[in-house]
């Protein structure tokens, strides 16, 4: 990068240490402060306790007496907030009124209270009970084309009622249930599943306690999985190495003080994280990859030479692996030149770096949104499995290869069913179990539902949680056309935009949260989820619900689904309702290697394991073995360079949760205050004639000449790769074009979005 004599922003403190204390002290100084938080977080991810709603990361057999992070506590805080959305404040605002206001205020009026119906007369929310609710929706519904529906799950629901979500899907006739996994690691449903035979992740947690280095990718700990940041601390106190590739210098993944030890608080003494950092060019990481691999390679070859023994694993590559050949020659043609210029990385970076792959016994791979949120992104992770499979790492203690999920349960939601993939659904058995003839089309993505809902294909949408119509991409095209639809359904604990951009009959049915008491006719309930290492865990809500009238998730599907569907000896809505016991005996009916004894097993403390096939080494390939795959091109990116063109990076704050937006703080970039900020490196910040503090605007740059615009941002100096630019999701959303997204599972491209600056 040039040096221009500009600042670029940085925070000079590590993750966690004292600072984190003081993110969750402001949440918690606004929202509540009573005595109740304080019980329920030290409830939080312990057995018989409940499980963060925050994200997927594993909860540990022996939890420590506080196993919650600042953002997991934010969350949990959030949910328990006092105040209250009720039917009052929507009498007092028109729909086109709260429209006009931004994400973050909408969430702050609080938990939803009662259902509300959409009065077009007033253009109001207006209550309704729970009965008129569920039988004007069963009414719409049978309307309806089954297959012109569309059931959305957001990644939070617990397994029992994503279970039964996916039946009532089923019972009433399509296989469309797109998850929020779709615009997340489908990439890696996809991705990997083809090459190792396993759509998720093969490590378990205790691998973290045995690696000797840890090559990374594209997800940020500090921010998104901070428990996580303790088994790398330990790591690395172990002697492991940890690489890091990402084209932001993330603090999580540079110093780490960890604010549950004391001496560490008091000291600001943390421990340094990556011992190389290397700030790939976003879509660089086939490339940066390649000139691993080629290294690797190389120095196997002249070893070889010297007699001595060879760096690659013969055996394991013979007994265990497809089309090393064809892959081998793919590395021998990449070229350094290449390699270099698209990952952004100089040869010595990455041979420095294969170095440490070559040292080490044992290596996992972690990666996240940044591999898998681009165009070519499942052969950003085949060219990632096929580093990890020149040295057999994959399938032994200590290495694998481990995407870190984002929503609490949304691996979990794919395992019980919640799936667009009909062959990945073991329809026969449910056939057999419920007697119906289950639908067997493909049934739609999110990208394929966003393009029925352009093209009017779509009639309704039914959400069990989330905020569809911020997290898209394509925005404007998007909203305008879905109030074209006849009905729209959203299950929520607060309001939020997608609430408000609706169809001709439309509802919010408001449920009750994780940490809350989930009483039914046999007693007080517990749920379970799936972490992102294949792990169950029960969960039990204890806090009192934020309202009388507000029902579980579990209770408001089997609602809608007896209010459409016919009745059906074998469809138990009513006895599932009062028990989800039941439900976790026809789970385990249904998947009865995974989750055999369910009940019995529901509260094994750090959980039990629902196993994982290439964790054994037991490739469920195309070809019976783990597969090289060679890449069709460097670069994962689906627009190559122009002149003036840019890369946009869409990234999460430290303040956010996806969509819900706590605050202004993105404590550990060093960036306060404001939202609609342009990130740009003060090199191309000089090339563009452009000042810190000018408004820019941005504009599509993808070839399509369609016109998409974010105004009103605040340029702001940051340390980036040339040619790359940072902003905020979801504010940036609209820049995205529908068709940008990664070629094999259709997750959009939101880390390489073309666009154009514009004074
Ligand atoms: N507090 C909090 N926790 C969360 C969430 C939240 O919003 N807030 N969201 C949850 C969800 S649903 C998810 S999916 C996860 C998301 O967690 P992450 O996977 O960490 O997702 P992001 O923050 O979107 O981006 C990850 C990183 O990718 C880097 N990156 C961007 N482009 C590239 C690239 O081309 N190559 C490489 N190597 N890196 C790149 C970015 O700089 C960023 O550091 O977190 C979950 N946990
Ligand atoms: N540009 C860009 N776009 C992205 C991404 C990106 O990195 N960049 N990331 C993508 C990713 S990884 C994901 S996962 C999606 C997220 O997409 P979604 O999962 O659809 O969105 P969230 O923001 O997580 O949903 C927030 C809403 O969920 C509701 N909610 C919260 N808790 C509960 C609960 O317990 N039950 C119910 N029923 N509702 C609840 C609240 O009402 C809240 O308003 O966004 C994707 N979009
Ligand atoms: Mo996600």
């Amino acid at each position: 990068m040039d040096d221009v004599g500009l600042e670029t922003k940085h925070y000079e403190g590590p993750a966690g240490g004292w600072g984190s204390l003081g993110g969750i002290g402001r949440v918690l100084a606004r929202e509540l402060s009573t005595p109740a938080v304080l019980e329920t977080l030290v409830r939080q991810n312990k057995t018989e306790g409940h499980m963060c709603t925050s994200c997927a990361w594993g909860k540990p057999a022996h939890p420590h007496i506080f196993e919650f992070c600042e953002n997991g506590a934010k969350a949990t805080i959030w949910e328990l907030t006092r105040d209250r959305c009720t039917p009052e404040f929507f009498e007092q605002h028109t729909v086109a009124e709260l429209l006009t206001w931004q994400d973050y205020d909408l969430e702050m009026q609080g938990r939803l209270t009662q259902p509300m119906r959409y009065d077009a007369a007033t253009d109001k929310y207006v209550a309704c009970e729970w009965d008129q609710a569920f039988a004007e929706i069963g009414h719409e519904l049978r309307k309806l084309e089954p297959k012109s529906t569309v059931f959305y799950a957001s990644g939070k629901a617990s397994l029992e009622a994503s279970y039964l979500y996916s039946l009532f899907a089923r019972f009433y006739g399509h296989n469309n249930l797109p998850d929020s996994s779709n615009m997340c690691h489908e990439t890696t449903s996809v991705g990997l599943k083809k090459v190792l035979g396993s759509a998720v992740g093969t490590c378990v947690l205790e691998d973290f306690d045995h690696c000797d280095a840890i090559f990374y990718f594209g997800q940020n700990p500090g921010t998104n999985s901070p428990r996580f940041l303790h088994p790398l601390q330990d790591a690395v106190r172990r002697g492991c190495k940890i690489v890091t590739f990402n084209p932001v210098r993330e603090k999580g993944l540079e110093r780490f003080v960890n604010p549950q030890n004391p001496i560490e608080m008091l000291t600001g003494h943390g421990t340094d994280l990556s011992c190389m950092y290397l700030q790939v060019r976003p879509g660089g990481d086939i490339a940066a990859l390649m000139g691993l691999c080629k290294h690797v390679l190389c120095v196997d070859a002249q070893r070889l030479l010297d007699g001595e023994p060879g760096v690659i694993d013969r055996a394991f590559i013979a007994q265990h692996t497809h089309d090393f050949g064809t892959f081998a020659a793919a590395v021998a043609a990449a070229e350094w030149d290449e390699i270099e210029h698209v990952s952004g990385i100089s040869r010595t970076e990455l041979e420095s770096a294969a170095d440490i792959y070559i040292a080490a016994e044992r290596t996992i791979a972690v990666y996240g949104m940044g591999l898998t949120q681009h165009v070519h992104g499942s052969q950003s992770i085949g060219m990632l499995v096929n580093l990890m499979l020149l040295k057999g790492n994959v399938g032994r203690q200590g290495a694998g290869v481990s995407p870190v999920r984002g929503h609490s349960n949304v691996q979990g939601q794919r395992t019980v069913g919640i799936s667009e993939k009909p062959e990945l659904v073991p329809l026969d058995k449910l056939a057999t179990m419920f007697d119906f003839d289950p639908p067997r089309e493909k049934g739609l993505t999110t990208v394929d539902a966003c393009q029925g809902v352009l093209d009017g294909s779509v009639r309704a949408f039914v959400s069990l949680g989330g905020n569809f119509v911020r997290a898209i991409p394509e925005r404007e095209a998007m909203e305008a056309a879905w109030t074209n639809m006849a009905l729209t359904v959203s299950i929520a604990i607060k309001l939020n935009r997608s609430h408000l951009v609706h169809g001709n009959a439309a509802y919010i049915l408001p449920c009750l949260a994780r940490s809350e008491q989930d009483m039914q006719a046999s007693g007080p309930q517990s749920v379970s989820m799936e972490d992102s290492f294949s792990h169950i865990y029960g969960s039990v809500g204890k806090r009192g619900p934020a309202s009388t009238h507000i029902l579980s998730e579990l209770a408001i599907v089997a609602g809608m689904a007896k209010a459409t569907l016919p009745a059906h000896p074998k469809w138990r809505w009513d006895a599932w309702t009062a028990d989800y016991a039941i439900v976790r005996d026809l789970i385990a009916e249904t998947y009865s290697e995974e989750f055999h004894d369910f009940n019995a097993r529901l509260f094994t403390p750090g959980g039990f394991y629902r196993g994982n096939k290439a964790h054994d080494r037991v490739w469920k390939t195309a070809s019976g073995k783990a597969e090289f795959t060679s890449p069709t091109g460097l670069s994962a990116l689906g627009v190559g360079d122009a002149p003036g063109r840019f890369h946009l990076i869409t990234m999460r704050s430290n303040d956010q949760f996806n969509t819900t937006i706590y605050g202004f703080s993105d404590r550990l970039r060093g960036l306060e205050g404001s939202r609609m900020i342009l990130l740009i490196n003060p090199g191309d910040m000089v090339r563009q004639g452009l000042k810190e503090g000018d408004i820019v605007s941005l504009t599509s740059d993808a070839g399509d000449g369609v016109d998409r615009l974010v105004a009103g941002l605040t340029v702001t100096p940051f340390d980036l790769p040339d040619g790359c630019l940072g902003g905020y999701y979801p504010e940036m959303n609209p820049l995205i074009p529908l068709w940008l997204h990664d070629e094999a599972s259709k997750t959009p491209a939101s880390k390489g979005v073309p666009v154009r600056i514009k004074v």
